[in-house]
């Protein structure tokens, strides 16, 4: 396999930058432009050893810095890997890499290094993508879930599943090719119990995925209801700032204005939207149709009423629309007298929050509710979580596969048909840790990666 190189520190201007090389030439490699300044001889180096030396191109020095080796199998590729520790600049780090890549190393791929380990056995594919978790993670929780991905908690908890299914299956093979044998016969009821065992675990894995994606990569979030009820206002509470415009004026918000914020260790991808009414303004009304749709893709929505104006019409149609969404129903304008009817909420929306967007003291408030509406309250992020939609996916297939299994025992279809079910179940969670996973899942994986990791 080519010897590959990368800077893989991040494209700009930094204290110290590193230029990566892996594959059996890398040592070799690192030795024709790296000069120690001992004399030592760069190709004798053992693994995980240091020296201090300078970059040079033929005659002219590069750079002075540290080179770092590590020998094949004990590195993160588990080939070898040279590591040139020169000054952060960018320049400095672009001439070092066009000299390396000269002296006989192929420019590296997106993630090809974390592909190198996962081909190298040194990472599972779930693991993988545990990594970047940890690079992209924006706060504690999303950081510890990761971390537990990358310690392979998730491969752990999907094998047991599996192994679990491949003994039902292979219990089940026995009885049907050999029925006249001594094997024993497979109890459906004991069969179902363990399908249903390992659909129960999915689902728990889908479902803490899900309610955790609100803390580790951020939810979608409609800021949605009739026009002047302070859905803005709410906006700029949310952001900390006067991201949108606020005026008494209906119709004020025309474009979708976008922010992502934090509520304590939520990140919610904030969308505030014009009014929903009926309008013979053109331009409104494509603000409107907008809101619809964004609506429509929330994962979240804050349909936001105004507590010091009757119910009326058009807050009962709001209702329909954000009827069967994942919504909080924000009564605002709480410093007002209270004329709206609480009631008529709750009803269509049993989750319902009454306060100021005008008052700080209501983040907490809105915190609270939105931490509840999520699920993530109760959630461990230190316990295995899935990583990415990827992964997620996976299960969902593996989930239906065994749905399908559980309803031909239902209906005493024959023995193959559950069989073959099992299988898929099995193939599916074997993709997700990439025990089973094609080349172009693999490829699909590390192609999000940055260069360079
Ligand atoms: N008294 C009071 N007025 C508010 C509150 N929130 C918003 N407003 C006012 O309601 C009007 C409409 O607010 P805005 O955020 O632009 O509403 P939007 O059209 O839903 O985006 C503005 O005059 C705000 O100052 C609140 O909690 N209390
Ligand atoms: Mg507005």
């Amino acid at each position: 396999m080519s010897t590959i190189a990368a800077i893989a520190t991040p494209n700009a201007a930094g204290g110290i930058g590193i230029v990566r090389l892996s594959g059996e030439d890398a040592v070799e490699i690192a030795a024709k432009c790296f000069y120690p300044f001992s004399g030592r001889d760069v190709g004798a180096m053992k693994g995980y050893t240091a020296a201090y030396g300078a970059v040079r191109d033929g005659e002219t020095e590069l750079d002075d810095g540290v080179l770092l080796v590590y020998l094949a199998p004990r590195s993160y590729t588990g080939e070898n890997v040279a590591e040139i520790c020169c000054h952060g600049g960018l320049y400095v780090l672009q001439q070092t890499l066009r000299l390396v890549l000269k002296l006989g190393a192929v420019p590296a791929g997106p993630g090809e290094f974390t592909q190198r380990a996962f081909l190298n056995g040194k990472m599972d594919l779930s693991q993988a993508e545990g990594v970047m978790n940890v690079i992209s993670a924006q706060g504690d929780s999303a950081l510890r879930a990761a971390r537990s991905a990358l310690r392979g908690d998730v491969s752990k908890k999907v094998e047991a599943i599996a192994s679990t299914l491949v003994a039902a299956a292979a219990a089940l093979a026995a009885w049907t090719d050999y029925p006249d044998d001594d094997v024993p016969a497979v109890e459906n009821a004991a069969l179902g119990d363990a399908i249903k065992g390992a659909a129960d675990r999915l689902r728990g894995l889908i479902r803490d995925y899900d309610n955790g994606k609100a803390v580790t990569r951020g939810v979608k979030t409609a800021i949605c209801g009739k026009p002047n009820v302070g859905k803005s206002t709410l906006m700029n509470l949310l952001s900390g700032c006067k991201r949108s415009i606020v005026t008494p004026i209906s119709g004020t918000t025309r474009d979708v204005v976008e922010e992502t914020v934090r509520l304590g260790d939520l990140t919610l991808r904030l969308m505030d939207t014009a009014g929903i009414r009926d309008t013979d303004d053109p331009v409104e009304r494509l603000g409107v149709a907008l809101a619809r749709e964004k609506l429509e893709e929330a994962e979240l929505v804050l349909c936001v009423f105004d507590g010091s104006c009757p119910f009326d019409e058009a807050d009962e149609a709001m209702l329909e629309a954000v009827k069967g969404r994942r919504c909080l129903a924000v009564v605002n304008k709480a410093d007002l007298p209270l004329v709206f009817d609480l009631e008529k909420i709750r009803a269509a929306v049993p989750d319902a929050v009454v306060l100021s967007a005008n008052d700080p003291d209501a983040l907490a408030v809105l915190q609270a509710a939105a931490e509840k509406l999520l699920g993530v309250g109760g959630l461990d992020f230190n316990q295995e979580l899935l990583a990415t939609e990827r992964q997620r996916a996976c299960c969902e297939t593996a989930l239906e596969a065994l749905e399908d299994a559980l309803s031909a025992l239902d209906t005493g279809l024959t023995v193959d048909a559950v069989s073959v079910d099992i299988d898929c179940a099995v193939d599916a969670l074997l993709t997700l840790t990439g025990k089973k996973a094609s080349d172009e899942i693999v490829s699909e994986v590390f192609r999000s990666f940055c260069v360079g990791k």
